[in-house]
């Protein structure tokens, strides 16, 4: 979705797109907010990002399938900014769906590197009432930024935008589990998230993907030269934890009140 300069000032989306973001994230379950960060923010925080990706990748095996990391993130400048991670315009649009009461429960990034493969299609988050065959109203949103632009040879995110973050067969929610991967794939859930066909995420640096915690997606081969580096937030209504963000105690009494609230569940270090 593409902000008008006023609404990229103001950080309030006009009623009309407000609308429009929400119908896409209740029906398609996600939505593109284009050039909602700076490049010169970006800048820094890719610069950083590379530094931290370089010394992690040196001392941990990939974690989330070859040759990609699921890394986390100090809660720091220049990756826990207000603008990245209370930003108004994401806050707003998610809070008219979860509620003014939500908390970040996860603070990390996922960069495929060259060597990358498919993933299984997956969901973020497993049933809430696996007893039962129910679907419920949205309870959590990740929120990615990418640090740089998802081109199609660069191992962009795959999804499948088609009502999967709304299915309510237990049987047919593949939950994110990397030791099993080639299993999954071949069995029933696998096949037809093959012949149901995902669509690559294409999005510029600077843009916000937010997308429901449910929806079916996976990471794809990075195919270039250079890493594919993405942040990614959860936003949830205070009763689901997605993880656990830890914060310095000092810190955190010094953040603004509207990051301090929204990260209220964190544990203090
Ligand atoms: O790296 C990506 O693009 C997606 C990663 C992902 O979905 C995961 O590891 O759960």
């Amino acid at each position: 979705m593409k902000l008008t300069s006023g609404e990229l000032e103001s950080g309030v989306l006009s009623d009309e797109n407000l609308e429009s973001a929400r119908m896409h994230l209740l029906v398609r379950g996600y939505i593109v907010l284009e050039g909602v960060l700076d490049r010169e923010e970006l800048d820094g925080i890719r610069a950083r990002f590379t530094e931290l990706l370089g010394e992690h990748a040196d001392r941990t095996d990939p974690s989330r399938g070859a040759s990609r990391y699921g890394m986390p993130l100090p809660f720091t400048p220049p990756f826990a900014t207000t603008t990245v991670v209370a930003n108004p315009l994401v806050l707003g649009l998610v809070r008219s769906i979860l509620g003014d009461d939500v908390v970040c429960s996860f603070f990390a990034s996922d960069t495929p590197l060259p060597g990358s493969d498919y993933q299984h299609a997956h969901s973020d988050s497993k049933p809430l009432f696996p007893e039962k065959d129910v679907t419920v109203p949205p309870f959590g949103y990740v929120v990615n930024v990418p640090l740089v632009d998802f081109r199609p040879d660069n191992g962009p995110l795959e999804i499948w935008p088609y009502g999967t973050h709304m299915i309510a067969d237990t049987a047919l929610i593949p939950v994110a589990e990397f030791h099993d991967i080639e299993a999954r794939r071949e069995s029933a859930v696998g096949r037809f998230s093959e012949e149901l066909g995902p669509r690559p995420l294409l999005a510029e640096a600077g843009s916000i993907i937010v997308r429901d915690i449910r929806m079916w997606h996976r990471g794809t081969p990075n195919r270039s030269t250079e890493p594919r580096p993405m942040m990614s937030m959860v936003y949830n209504r205070p009763w689901y934890h997605h993880g656990t963000v830890e914060i310095d105690e000092q810190l955190f009494g010094e953040l603004p009140d509207q990051v301090r609230t929204l990260f209220r569940t964190a544990v203090l270090r």
